[in-house]
Parts: structure tokens; sequence; C-alpha cells
């Protein structure tokens, strides 16, 4: 309490307003006029105060010179890592499944939570494009009872490196070249390659990221991972190791390269629109949260898997992934500063139940995230920005510092004291507060991680071999462009050479692409089982549509019943449909037919799938000078089609894409060169029957088997999209009361059925026997 002589300020916002005085009030700008910092209203702001109109500015303009001085420090430094990112509001409903395994109050009871999410690419600066291949973030806020808890993940489950200590140099590495700060945003450059194949470990990683994962189609369709194993302890003082994993409802799907690289210059902003857009639209991204439960072992293994190498994942086949509740993003940011950029997060954001594990790389984070705050956020009272604060109470004894909002009262800060009655008091047992787990730590100080750690590759070829041939085939084309925009030949034959350990037939066909010779491989590599839930590419995928976007192709002349069903069909299925149009403006000259976009300002990245109501004429703006789009000489030649739709068609056939024309579009299928009968292609009469079709395609994404595998390809013969040899995983053992077959990866079906029947309650899965050496 306040002594009777002390008053603080009064309580009022930051703008002036009394707290309480509305929702939205204390947190916006304040009254009707202009105004300084400090409430004095204002005349003139566009006007400096000169001595006479031709005269120089005086010194005395106090306006002036605040009014610049706030500019001038607008910006604040932005995240060494992770600058480029998007956030959005939501809440984490918990099935209540977790109880047996944690005690944390946020997972064990069937409550809602609070959150803020921020995805984010890891190596570009905050103004580089979004589509880039790149690992992605996503951290995640729960603004728990028990205070705040950090899940800071990435959309890729391992790690370039196992200790912390050198995360500077893979950074440094990744990031542009010192001299010419060239390239922006891209691990397709010299110095990069050079690491990673210097360093072995880094291999596993590096995969991912030539993998589709490195290229997602949205923030809303990728997987996240806590990466690290953690430590959860139950109300009976039993503990388990697990790791985390977010499941998208909406299924992972990737770009294409083509389309990517297309994005990047496009449109920039592809991802962080798309999110905005989507939750606009009412088409809220969802996740459900799972956790691989392993014993907590005195080794701490699992399956000959070491759980403190965040450079291993565990086989989600040997330990299925088991679901604890669902994340859904309803709300976008106000203020993308004093939200996206402001907000901090940190792997030390703990609540009690979950604890951290010796994993070196974690325990680096630990000590990372506290400080780069420091210099981003300027000072130490970071946790007091709006975003970041706790929405459980805070009795700190923090004082001081720059930006310090809180007007503590008393008189000692300090513990113990008798001068404020011993206040705030520690915790008891009772009342729950975190307490780390008691582990027995004992060895020798050294530099050095445990002989576990030294199998860098086995998991690389795992990951390449349980993907399906089309991945397997971005996969080699990724490694190829990587390399290929590398200068040091040293450097492609190094990691030819790991390339070569890994699957000769990667090897080769990159080689090939090289124009280089297939090196002895680096090292020999044992044999692992493939994990088909590593895949993203299904035999059968029925994924939910909703804020897909569907280009809705017309012109002037078009049945404008069509175009209308078209669109109402497209809303019904949950997804968003623009119009595309010759001209700007209305359909026809009717004011109810809206055209959204033009064969001018479209790109076809925009769309997820298109429906050609009819084909358009060569519009006044098809000279190739005007539009270059249009001086394409692709697709057949062909004087009653635009030949920017030739080539916006053109696009979504190469990416796959599903494409429908109904009869008066027919011409634009000719022009483009498609051929009745292939797969992804629609020819119907009727639009609502089309889009019905189109929703069929677009739960599995793409049609990959447009495209037949080369027969100069070394693996030609197999399926594009069935795994050759594919086997069934199912987990050896499951401890009594689990169901073990209900825990399937859960992208292999739609999960919102999962988010109505959630696991009974979580346990952990014995040691299955060993299927394999790491
Ligand atoms: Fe981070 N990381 N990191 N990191 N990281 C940061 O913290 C760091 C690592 C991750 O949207 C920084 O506030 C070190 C792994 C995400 O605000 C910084 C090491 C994983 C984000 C930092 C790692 C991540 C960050 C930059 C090795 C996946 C963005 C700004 C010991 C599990 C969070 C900041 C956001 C951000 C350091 C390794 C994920 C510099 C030293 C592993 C998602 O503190």
């Amino acid at each position: 309490m306040p002594n009777p002589d002390q008053r603080a300020p009064e309580t009022v916002t930051a703008t002036g307003c009394p707290f309480g005085a509305s929702a939205v009030a204390p947190r916006s700008q304040q009254g009707e006029f202009l105004t300084t910092a400090t409430g004095t209203r204002l005349r003139d702001s566009d006007h400096s105060l000169k001595a006479g109109r031709r005269g120089p500015t005086l010194l005395q303009d106090h306006h002036l010179r605040e009014k610049i001085m706030h500019f001038d420090h607008e910006r604040i430094p932005e995240r060494v890592v992770h600058a480029r990112g998007a956030g959005a509001h939501g809440v984490f409903t918990s099935y209540g499944t977790g109880a047996k395994i944690t005690t944390a109050r946020f997972l064990a009871e069937k409550i809602e939570t609070p959150v803020f999410v921020r995805f984010s690419t890891v190596l570009g600066s905050r103004g580089s494009a979004d589509t880039v291949r790149d690992t992605r973030g996503f951290a995640t806020k729960f603004y728990t009872e028990e205070g705040n808890y950090d899940l800071v993940g990435n959309n890729i489950p391992v790690f370039f490196i196992q200790d912390g200590i050198k995360f500077p140099d893979v950074v440094h590495a990744a990031k542009p070249h010192p001299d010419r700060e060239i390239p922006q945003a891209q691990s397709a450059h010299d110095t990069f390659w050079d690491f990673v194949s210097l360093h072995t470990e880094a291999q596993a990683h590096t995969m991912w990221n030539m993998s589709d994962r490195g290229i997602p189609a949205s923030f809303r369709t990728m997987e996240g991972f806590g990466v690290h194993t953690f430590r959860l302890t139950n109300a009976d003082g039993e503990t388990c190791l697990v790791k985390f994993h977010w499941k998208p409802v909406a299924g992972v799907h990737s770009m294409t390269w083509e389309e990517a690289q297309l994005a990047a210059g496009a449109d920039p902003d592809f991802h962080r629109r798309d999110l905005a857009d989507a939750i606009e639209a009412g088409a809220f991204p969802s996740w459900e949260l799972g956790v691989q439960v392993m014993p907590d072992t005195q080794d701490e293994m699992f399956e000959g898997i070491d759980l403190l190498d965040p450079t291993k994942l565990v086989p989600e086949e040997l330990c299925p992934v088991q679901l604890l509740g669902k994340m859904t993003l309803n709300a976008n940011p106000t203020n993308y500063f004093a939200e996206t950029e402001q907000v901090m997060f940190n792997p030390g954001h703990l609540v009690p139940g979950i604890d951290v594990t010796n994993d070196p790389l974690l325990q680096a984070r630990l000590f990372s995230y506290v400080d780069t705050q420091l210099t981003r956020l300027g000072g130490p009272n970071f946790a007091q920005i709006p975003i970041n604060r706790a929405h459980a109470p805070v009795n700190d004894m923090l004082r001081d510092g720059f930006h310090q909002h809180a007007v503590h009262t008393g008189q000692a800060p300090y513990r113990p004291n008798s001068i404020d009655a011993g206040n705030p008091a520690e915790t008891p047992e009772a009342q729950r507060p975190f307490v780390e787990v008691s582990t027995p730590v004992s060895g020798e100080k050294v530099r050095a991680v445990p002989a576990t750690f030294d199998d860098h590759l086995s998991q690389v070829r795992m990951f390449y071999r349980s993907l399906t041939p089309v991945e397997q085939d971005h996969v080699a084309a990724a490694y190829t462009f990587e390399l290929g925009k590398c200068y040091e030949n040293p450097v492609r034959e190094r990691q030819l050479a790991h390339l070569a350990a890994v699957d000769t037939d990667l090897a080769k066909t990159v080689a090939t692409g090289l124009g280089l010779p297939v090196p002895e491989p680096s090292t020999k590599v044992a044999d692992v089982e493939p994990s088909p839930a590593l895949s993203q590419v299904k035999a059968e995928m029925n994924f939910p549509v909703d804020g897909r976007i569907v280009g809705i192709v017309a012109d002037d002349d078009a049945d404008l019943a069509q175009v209308k069903k078209a669109s109402a069909a497209v809303e019904k299925a949950g997804m968003t449909p623009f119009v595309v149009a010759a001209h700007g403006g209305h359909l026809g000259g009717k004011k109810d037919v809206v055209i959204d976009r033009t064969l001018l300002t479209t790109r076809s990245i925009e769309f997820d799938a298109l429906l050609a109501v009819s084909a358009i004429a060569p519009a006044p703006d098809s000279a190739a000078a005007f539009d270059a789009k249009a001086g394409d000489p692709s697709g057949v030649p062909n004087s009653a089609v635009d030949p920017r739709l030739t080539l916006l068609i053109g696009e979504m056939y190469r990416h796959c894409k599903a494409i429908a024309f109904l009869p008066e579009a027919e011409a634009a299928m000719a022009a483009a060169g498609i051929e009745a009968g292939t797969p992804g292609i629609v020819q119907e009469k009727d639009a609502d029957k089309a889009v019905g079709t189109l929703v069929d395609l677009l739960g599995a994404h793409r049609a990959w088997d447009r495209f037949p595998r080369s027969s100069a390809d070394p693996r030609a013969g197999r399926d594009v999209v069935t795994r050759a040899g594919a086997m069934s995983h199912r987990p050896s053992s499951c401890l009594p009361g689990q169901d073990c077959s209900s825990s399937r990866p859960s992208d292999s079906r739609r999960p919102e059925r999962a988010s109505t029947s959630p696991p009974d309650g979580v346990s952990w899965v014995a040691s299955a026997s060993r299927l394999s050496t790491y």
C-alpha cells in the first residue's frame, strides 16, 4: 500500500484516457482534434514556424521538433533472425486429454486460452518476400491463467545444429554475404552451402528446406514443431518426455518452386495477405496441438534416437502424435507494429507442468531470447508492452529501467523484507508454483556432445525415402537450383558427396544438372525404415477447402447467370471467388457482377483453382508493348483468345492446379493446348457441377498425376505419388488405456473429425522394439 503522503500518477492510458472508459478507447487516440504528444491542441501541422514566409525555420518550433524527433525514431532494430513475420490472435481450446501427463492447467482442463501467433521466415529482412525457400517460424504465446507459455517452434521438426554455440555461425553463413549484402532471404549461395557441407549435422534440416516444406503454400497449411524434447510432469509427480506438434486442419500443402518465385515478385506479401484475408473472410485457420510422448528414461533415448539431439525427429510410426487441443486464429492484429513487431517470445516462458530438457540447443535459447529483446525493444520492460502482458496477475520485484509503465508502490522490493510485511510471498506447493523438475546432473566440464549425436545422415536418408516420387523430384530440383547458384566448385562437390551417401539416384540427378561427376559417398549411412507420415502427398487426400481462392474467368458476353452461379457455389463451399475479366468495373455493364481482377493485374499464383465460364477475346490492352505478358509465345496461336488468358491457364496447368472449363470457354482450353481427360482438368456444362468437382480436386490440393515421370529419370516407372514399397507402420506396443490405432498421422484424414472425437486421454508409448539403428 502507498503511504498516506504518497500519490501515484492519475490512472490514465498512454493517450490520456481514464482506464476502463471503454473497451477500445484506452488503446486508441483520444478526441476529435490533433494534439502534441502531451495533449496540447494544434492549429497547424503542415507548416513549420519560419521567420517570414521565405525565411529560415525557427529553433523554437517545438511542434516541428517533437514531430520529426518521433519520426526519426519510429523504427526499432529488426529481429536478427525471423525479422519478417505476420501475426494473428486466436484461442486455444484444450480437449482435456493432457491431464495424465501434465499439470499445466491450460492443457488439463477443457478451457479456452487466448493466444497470439507469429509466423515468420528466418533469413530475410523485414521487407523481404514471403515465399522464399526457407524455414518458417511458428511461435505461439498462450496467455494462460498460470502465466504466459510460449511455444516457439518452426515448421520443420529438426534443426541445423546440435549445440546453440554454433547458431551465430549458421546464421552468418545463411544471411547475405557481408561484402555485397546479397542474396536476400535465401540459402542459394556459397556461404550457406559451404557451412552445411562442412557440418554434416546440418544436412537433415537442409534437406527439409530443399523439400516442399521450404516453400509452404500458406501459413495456414504448415505443420508446426517444438523441435526440442520437453519434460512434462503430472499431478503424481511423474515425468515424461514429449515433442510438440501443430497439425493444420487444412492439411500440409506447399507451393511449386515456380509459383514461389512468381509470388516473390508479383506479391511479396503473399503469405501475410493470405493469412489476413482468410481471417477477414471468416475462414479461420486452425491447428490441433499434439504430443509424441516418450518415457523419461535415464538415457533420454527412444528407439535408439537421442531425444536431446535437435537434429533428429521421432517417426510418428514409432510414436504417434496424441492430440491435446485445437487452436483457431480468429482475429487480425489492429496495428502491425504494436502487436506483430513488438511481440516477444521466449522458450523460457514456461508454466507449471512443462519444463525444458538439457538439449544443448534449447539451453542456449534460454539465454538468447531475453537478451535479444533488450536491444530490440529498448530496455528490460518489454514484458509490459501490451501484446506481451500476461493475463495472469503479475507480482514481481523487477524495478525501474527504460520505459517503466508500472507505478510500483511499497518500499521493500527485495526478499526477505519486514518493511512491506514480507510481501510478496513465495508460492507454497499447494498454490501451484513453477518448480524445475529435479533431475540428477553429473559429469566433467567438457566442450563436447554425446557419442549418440554422431550419426548425422541416416535420418536424412529416411526423410528422402519417405517422400513420394513427385516430392523427391522437387528435392532433387531444389538442390540442383541452389547448388547451381553457387560459384565455388569445391562446395558443390562436397555437398554432392553427402547426397551420394544419402541416396545414389538423388546424387546422380543433381550431379547431372550441375554437369559434375557423382563423387564417392562422404560416408556410409545406415538404412532406416521410411516414415510415410513425413510425406505431405498421400494416396487419398480430402482436406477442407475453406479460404481457398477460385478465379472465375468471363468476358462481357459470358452467360452472367453461370458466373453468378459459380460465385455463389464457390462461396457456399467456404471459398472466395475472384472474377477475372479483360477490364475493371462490372461484367457486361451489369452492376451486379463486380470484376475483382483483370488480365493486366492478375497472375496465376493468386488462384488455387480456375473456372473459365467463357474465353476472353484479345482486349485492347493486350499489346505486348503495354503488358509484356501478352507477348508470351507459348500456347496455340489463337486470335480469339487473349494471350494473357492462355498464359494464366498455362501457368496453372504447369502448377498442377485444378481448372474447369464451361462450353463457352473451350476456345481458351484449346489455345492453352490442354487435352480433354488430363488429370485435374474439368469440362462441365453447368457452373454448380464444375465447382463441386473443383472442391473435390482442391481437397487433394493438386493434380500431381498430370505429369508422369520421364523415362530418362533413374526412378522412372514408379507412380508419381505412390511411394515405392510403402510399409505399414504401427507403434509396436502401447501402454494400457491407449488406443494407438486411432493416433494416425493426422494429415492423412480430415482433421476436424479428430477434433470432435479427441483421444480419451494421452499416455506414453513404451519403447517399441528396435526397428532400426539411428
Ligand atoms: Fe530462435 N531466435 N534461436 N530458434 N527463433 C529468435 O529472438 C536463437 C531456434 C525461433 O516470431 C530471436 O526475439 C538462438 C530454434 C522463432 O518473434 C533470437 C538459437 C527454433 C523465432 C533467437 C535459436 C527457433 C526466433 C530473434 C540457437 C525452433 C521468432 C528475435 C540456440 C525451435 C519468434 C527474437 C518471433 C527468434 C535466437 C534456435 C525458433 C535472436 C540463439 C531451434 C520461431 O533470440
